[in-house]
């Protein structure tokens, strides 16, 4: 199947500046992906909808982002067994916080795996959904290892300083 494998939903419009750095790191994963707005509260009956479609139409992550009383991820980990990644975003005077208790506090059973608030949180949703699909796709580990191993080389070290020389632990 050609079509989007990670679907990054979100409760407003107003989410989309922090919600589209969640698909640039897809994008350099290479992995498909697909943008759908839809409240929880204003709009339950397209939520529904899409996550009792996702499966079947070929979806294998959700990423939802939602701020205030943000129920957007849960409802949908609600409707799918697919996994569903939440990003609480800042956006009311409780600066994300409200959002963060509202996605991360699930029941037992309906799980949202739950991220940073805001940009920091969308792009590691990004992530995530990529080592997610990795372990049933070798071109997408690979491509989560070639990631990995960039940022470890990211490292400034002193001058003359040997990596490898801190020899065996000191008993
Ligand atoms: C939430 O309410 C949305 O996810 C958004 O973060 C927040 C405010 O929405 P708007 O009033 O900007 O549409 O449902």
């Amino acid at each position: 199947m050609n079509g989007p494998r990670v679907g990054i939903l979100m409760g407003s419009e107003s989410d989309l500046p922090a919600m589209r750095l969640c698909g640039e790191v897809l994008d350099e994963y290479g992995i498909g992906w697909e943008i759908a707005v839809m409240s929880a509260h204003r709009a339950p009956d397209a939520v529904r909808a899409y996550a009792r479609q996702a499966e079947r139409r070929g979806l294998q992550v959700l990423v939802a982002g939602a701020g205030a009383a943000a129920h957007l991820p849960g409802v949908l980990a609600s409707l799918t067994p697919l996994p569903v990644i939440g990003v609480p975003l800042a956006g009311t005077p409780l600066a994300g916080f409200d959002a963060l208790l509202s996605i991360v506090q699930m029941p037992p059973g309906v799980p949202v795996a739950t991220v940073a608030v805001g940009e920091m949180g969308a792009r590691n949703a990004g992530h995530l959904a990529a080592r997610i699909l990795a372990l049933t796709d070798a071109g997408v580990a690979a491509a989560v290892q070639a990631r990995r191993q960039e940022m470890s080389g990211r490292v400034r070290l002193p001058e003359g300083f040997d990596l490898a020389g801190d020899g065996p632990e000191e008993a």
